[in-house]
């Protein structure tokens, strides 16, 4: 039933003229899902307008800095949420995997789906303290020995073909993703680098275009997830997620998922 919300929501706001205001939908019942209306999206970027480049990375730090936060044991309960599969609500879908598993599959064994750090925890060494180490908006579900062969490593394109994950790849410094979620990875990480600019004592996070990062607080390859983000434009899923981690449990956006031109505006 959300995700029909969903669906119906965005499919109106293409509709509606810009200054046509719109009433907010939301689910009955379990809270899985509340959308915001298109003037809601851009009175939160009020801030922002005709801002291009650094000062725009600089007003949309401050925007959605303002936010809740959740505990990492919460994390389980939003993922189960935030990434339900639209066609079984019993389930979620893996990030790399792209699989459909039962949310109660979550955990540690093999099989098992457990939360992936696309921005990996070693980059800025944040480990899984409330911040950072929780926050939805690249915190993904994944299946425990994908997740693992993914580790730490940057993002780039090649390799050989991940087992158990048809479409990724990944060699000794490096990991790509399935062409399906290219673009919501690259989103992911520049949502981290414009979120956390060294305030409240964790790291400075930014991007480069290096592999072999390690435990520096960057993740590369900037230009290849340049790409990516045009490549793979944000989709239903993506949107739908944006919108529960807003309206339930972070308040805080992802601009890149709102506004995919601003990547190319600030990088
Ligand atoms: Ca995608
Ligand atoms: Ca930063």
């Amino acid at each position: 039933m959300g995700r029909r919300l969903v669906a119906a929501a965005f499919t109106g706001m293409a509709a509606a003229s810009p200054t046509q205001a719109r009433p907010a939908a939301s689910s009955a019942g379990n809270g899985a899902t509340a959308v915001a209306a298109a003037s809601d999206v851009s009175s939160y970027y009020a801030a922002a307008d005709g801002k291009t480049g650094a000062a725009l990375k600089s007003a949309l730090h401050t925007i959605i800095s303002s936010q809740s936060t959740v505990s990492y044991d919460q994390v389980w309960t939003a993922l189960k949420n935030t990434d339900q599969d639209p066609a079984n609500t019993a389930n979620v879908i893996e990030l790399y995997t792209g699989k459909s598993i039962a949310k109660t599959r979550n955990g540690g064994d093999t099989g098992d789906w457990n939360r992936e750090h696309v921005w990996a925890k070693s980059h800025g060494d944040f480990g899984t303290i409330t911040g950072p180490g929780t926050d939805l908006h690249h915190l993904r579900p994944e299946d425990v020995t994908v997740n693992n062969i993914r580790g730490n490593k940057d993002f780039d394109n090649g390799g050989s073909t991940v087992s158990g994950a048809t479409g990724n790849y990944t060699d000794a410094d490096s990991f790509e993703p399935r062409n399906a979620v290219k673009g919501d990875v690259a989103r992911m990480i520049l949502y981290m680098a414009v979120r956390y600019d060294g305030g409240d004592g964790f790291a400075d996070l930014e991007p480069n275009d290096r592999v072999g990062n390690g435990s520096l607080p960057a993740i590369g390859r900037l230009s290849v997830l340049k790409q990516w983000s045009l490549q793979d434009p944000p989709d239903t899923f993506e949107h739908r997620r944006n919108e529960v981690i807003y309206s339930t449990y972070q308040h805080n956006r992802n601009p890149f998922i709102d506004h995919p031109e601003w990547v190319e505006s600030i990088w």
